[in-house]
């Protein structure tokens, strides 16, 4: 079956859904076509922290209501070394803050606002292909419940992911890939807890990183930094208290409640940008583009930026038909993800113990924490990155 649409989006997830909805206030039409199930996507337990742009941009999209209510504005973070604790403060430093929400809260309330607008997602649609995208015809071409579809659009939006479709259809001569595999993961869990501290612990510690983390006040997120080579069933929940409390130190951990994981998965640690994001009209949004380790909370924030950008660059060709923006996308979305590269790199290597770290490595990172600890100018330069740098 042959169908049309002005902006074709592949991916389901924050970034399509996100930017779906921003096309859609603006009066632009747009199918999402998306190769899981809406609960598989559902399901994903990903980012946390949400940057203040990224707020703003739900906002304006519209699903901000839940957000506002449920959401937990944070003014600072914590950090430590070997037990010494150094306080972030957010709003004292740079009058600003974060919102703890989960990306599952986002997505959720991005698919009721989805489902609101009477727009098309088309769930489990199998084998998309991209035909022609660098001509003014692009198509997509779909199989759903067996039958086989054609989208033909002005633009496709590849918001895929970094397993997507979309990137790998760019041939190999127009694109750059610059990557950095870290030698290590993060084992995540989730429990039906009271959170450790009423603000996020980043914790290094000789045995590795740890994160304490929350998804609301009576459910906790936490992380423990874990080799490539772990998997899921080698950690009983016991294991991963009993970890958790030797790298948090006795102190905090003499406040931890603990109970049964929820869920439990590893994730590796990559840095990753695609360039350009652009190919003729096809437009590479977030994690299809870059990857950042989780260090910094910066993946969800970027790719929520990169539609911001994209959003703005497509209302301006549909409104007034100066598509200046849009050839600008790539250079203009690019800056922004390679400072959050920067900064994502820089708090994964101050806060992890490398497979090859020696005492020369980690007491220059202990002095970098010192440092931090005792310079307002460090702990502001910390605070402007997390909290989220300027669209
Ligand atoms: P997503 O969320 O990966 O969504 C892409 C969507 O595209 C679909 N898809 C396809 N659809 C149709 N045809 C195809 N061929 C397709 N291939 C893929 C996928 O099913 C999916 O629904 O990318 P998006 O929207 O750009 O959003 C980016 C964020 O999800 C991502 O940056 C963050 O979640 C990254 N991230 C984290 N960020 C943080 O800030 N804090 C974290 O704690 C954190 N944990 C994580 C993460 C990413 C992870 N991944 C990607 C493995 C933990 C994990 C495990
Ligand atoms: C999370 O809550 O999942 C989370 C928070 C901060 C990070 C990474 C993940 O840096």
């Amino acid at each position: 079956m042959k169908t049309k649409t002005q902006v074709g989006i592949v991916g389901a997830g924050p970034s399509g859904l996100l930017l779906a909805q921003l096309l859609h206030r603006h009066g632009i039409e747009s199918v999402v076509l998306e190769r899981q199930s809406r609960d598989y996507v559902l399901s994903r337990i990903r980012a946390g922290v949400l940057e203040r742009g990224t707020v703003a941009l739900l906002e304006q999209a519209g699903v901000g209501e839940r957000m506002r209510r449920e959401g937990l504005a944070h003014d600072g973070v914590m950090l430590q070394f070997d037990s010494r604790l150094h306080r972030i403060d957010f709003r004292e430093l740079i009058d600003s803050s974060v919102m703890v929400y989960g990306q599952t809260e986002v997505t959720r309330d991005l698919m009721n606002a989805r489902d609101a607008s009477g727009g098309l997602t088309v769930y489990e649609a199998q084998d998309v292909t991209l035909v022609d995208f660098g001509s003014d015809r692009p198509r997509l071409r779909y199989i759903k419940d067996g039958e086989s579809h054609e989208l033909e659009c002005d633009y496709i939006a590849g918001c895929d992911g970094y397993h997507g479709v979309c990137r790998s259809s760019v041939p190999a001569e127009k694109i750059q890939l610059f990557e950095r595999v870290y030698p290590f993961g993060w084992l995540g869990i989730l429990s039906r807890t009271r959170p450790l501290d009423e603000e996020l612990i980043y914790t290094s510690h000789e045995r590795g990183f740890a994160l304490a983390s929350m998804r609301s006040h009576s459910v906790s997120r936490y992380y423990v930094q874990c080799t490539l080579e772990d998997k899921v069933e080698d950690w009983s929940d016991d294991r991963f208290w009993d970890e958790f409390r030797l790298r948090v130190g006795p102190e905090v951990a003499a406040r931890l409640e603990t109970g049964p994981s929820i869920e439990k998965s590893i994730a590796p640690l990559r840095s990753f940008v695609a360039e350009p994001m652009r190919f003729g009209n096809l437009f590479l949004v977030g994690d299809a583009a870059h990857i950042v380790p989780p260090t910094g909370a910066k993946g969800l924030n970027l790719a929520a930026s990169d539609v911001g950008y994209l959003s703005r660059a497509l209302i301006e060709r549909y409104q007034t038909g100066d598509a200046r923006a849009l050839a600008t996308y790539s250079e203009t979305a690019l800056r922004r993800i390679w400072a959050a590269e920067r900064f994502s790199w820089w708090m994964t290597s101050l806060m992890h113990r490398f497979p090859e770290t020696t005492g020369f490595d980690r007491r220059v990172q202990v002095a970098e924490f010192n440092y931090l600890s005792g310079s307002r100018a460090a702990s502001t330069a910390l605070a402007e990155n997390y909290v989220g740098l300027p669209h």
